[in-house]
Parts: structure tokens; C-alpha cells; sequence
């Protein structure tokens, strides 16, 4: 048998947040130690109502932990534009009969890496506060994180300004100090999930398989299409489940180790992955950078975990 991979899943859903977190607990590859909110796709308090509804909706119990609620410098940007005003508008969910725990985020992902005999990896699919003020607070257990796979960046061009990607403008100088860490990261910037595209047979697909959680996803899915549609895409670019997938399945995407810094101060680059392509600097490199992903492999991933759910 082989040993699952013990992961914390730091996010703020979020349409995506949403499916990267059902795709995670439907995988046999993953233990899932708990699920930490941030601030970012909406406020605090409405992505951490989203996430203990989705989970709880889908039978999932598991410590859910409270975060930032702004980023460690600057306010916080949200994107109603795209998640709508509730952050996850689309399917009529109940209110959630879990309840967040008592820790922090930050103490939360402390204590599981501290009284984990194995290296945990995070997977954060949203602003990076939480990830910074853990490594803030707690600089010697950074030895116990295995590895950091994130959605957010880009090599080539960003989605919230023309140099920036929304997780990392929201907070640029929490990825700064990440991204500087030395921890390992696989970073699934919009290079590779502008390509892990959801089309509406594939969505027509999941709606298929039938039962509660499926329905949901199908739903999260028909929002997220229509602003998609507006914006020219031929489909859905599910962001956040493409940092989990490459934990499950690494030889789902194709990475390139570059050197990576974190843009702080531009005037109009503000937040921008600058992603050294072709090594000018020959500093070292400190980044797995997603380039491109086995769509179809991706799609049957996620039809394969929302058909657990039945
Ligand atoms: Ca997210």
C-alpha cells in the first residue's frame, strides 16, 4: 500500500477553491489535515462560510481553520466579478452544521506540522498570508514542510493587472517572503491553468454522474462558465485544482525549475512573478513553474473524484 501524502490546504473559496478541495478529499493519495481559510475571492467571514458549507454539504469532517481576514500589508482586494457576491454564487447550498475550530490558521498549521512525524505539504489556492505568517511565527518548523504547491503567478502575463495574478497581487509581500523561503514550490500560474480548461461536455459530464455533490460541482461550474464566456475563454480555467492535482498526479503537469522573484514595489508590476525563462540571472532556482497539463488526464481526475462522492 502506498503511504498517502499528508497535506493542509490554505485557500478562499472561491468557485475553484471549492473543486480543489472536494478533488483532494476524494483522492487516495491525499490525507487532508485540515482546510485553512484567507481572506482574497471574498472576505473572510464569507470564504470561510463557503468552505464549512461545501464541506459539510458533501459529508466532509475535517478542522477547518480561521485566517487573515486582510493581507499582512495592504487592504484586501476581492473579486465579486468572478465569484459573485456570496463568493461562491451559483448552487443553493444549506448552512453548514460545522464549525471552524479554535485555533488560528496559523497555530492550526503549526500544530499538525508539529506533531506530524512525516513533512506536511501545503497547498495553498489563495493569497499567501496565512503560509507567511506561519513561517513568520514559526521559522523552525520550515524544515517540516515538504513542499509547497500553489495556485498563483505567472511567467507569461497576469489576469488582475496586465503583470499580475490575483493570489499574488493580493498579497505580494506574503508571496515575497514564500517565495524566498527555500521551501520547495510547484507553482500552477496561469501558464498552465489558462490550459486546464473545463468545456461544457465536460461539465455536462460531471452533471452525469448524478448525486448531491456532482449536481453541486456541475452548478459551481455553469457560474463560473458564464464569466468565463464574457471574457472570451472557450472555457473554465480551473485554477486551484490544478495545485492539487500535480500532489496527486505530478506527471499531470510539465514544470520547468526557474528562479523566481516576487515583484513589491512596481508602479505598474506590482505583484508580479518574475520568472527568470531563459536564466539571465543564474541565481538559483527555486521554483517548479507549471507550463502545461494533460487536459484530458485532468478532466477524468476530476469525474473520477466527483464520482467517490456517490
Ligand atoms: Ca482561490
Amino acid at each position: 500500500m502506498i503511504n498517502k501524502i499528508p497535506v493542509i490546504i490554505d485557500c478562499d473559496p472561491g468557485h475553484d477553491d471549492a473543486i480543489a478541495l472536494l478533488l483532494a478529499f476524494a483522492s487516495e493519495r491525499l490525507d487532508v489535515k485540515g482546510v485553512t481559510i484567507v481572506g482574497g475571492n471574498q472576505t473572510l467571514e464569507k470564504t470561510l462560510n463557503n468552505a464549512l458549507k461545501v464541506l459539510s454539504f458533501a459529508d466532509i469532517n475535517v478542522p477547518v481553520a480561521k485566517g487573515a481576514d486582510k493581507p499582512l500589508m495592504r487592504e484586501l482586494i476581492i473579486a465579486p466579478e468572478v465569484h459573485g457576491d456570496s463568493g461562491l454564487d451559483g448552487p443553493c447550498l444549506p448552512e453548514s452544521h460545522l464549525k471552524p475550530c479554535d485555533l488560528s490558521a496559523v497555530e492550526f498549521i503549526a500544530k499538525i506540522v508539529k506533531e506530524s512525524e512525516e513533512k506536511i505539504t501545503l497547498i495553498p489556492t489563495g493569497a499567501l498570508t496565512n503560509i507567511a505568517q506561519f513561517l513568520i511565527c514559526y521559522p523552525e518548523l520550515k524544515n517540516k514542510i515538504e513542499r509547497i504547491s500553489l495556485m498563483g503567478g505567472a511567467c507569461f502575463g497576469g489576469n488582475w493587472t496586465p503583470a499580475a495574478e490575483f493570489n499574488i497581487l493580493v498579497d505580494p509581500e506574503a508571496a515575497d517572503i514564500v517565495f524566498k523561503s527555500g521551501i520547495p514550490i510547484t507553482m500552477s500560474g496561469l501558464d498552465v491553468t489558462h490550459r486546464a480548461l473545463i468545456y461544457k461536455e465536460d461539465i455536462e459530464r460531471i452533471r452525469a454522474i448524478g448525486g448531491k455533490v456532482a449536481v453541486m460541482v456541475a452548478e459551481l461550474l455553469d457560474f463560473f462558465s458564464k464569466f468565463h464566456g464574457q471574457m472570451g475563454f472557450e472555457g473554465s480555467p480551473l485554477h486551484d485544482p490544478c495545485a492539487v492535482a500535480w500532489v496527486i498526479d505530478p506527471t499531470i503537469l510539465k514544470t520547468k525549475k526557474l528562479h523566481v522573484d516576487i515583484e513589491t514595489k512596481g508602479e505598474h508590476t506590482l505583484g508580479c512573478t518574475v520568472v527568470d525563462y531563459y536564466d539571465v540571472l543564474k541565481k538559483e532556482k527555486n521554483v517548479e513553474v507549471a507550463f502545461d497539463i494533460d487536459r484530458e488526464r485532468f478532466v477524468d481526475m476530476l469525474v473520477q473524484a466527483m464520482n467517490n462522492y456517490k
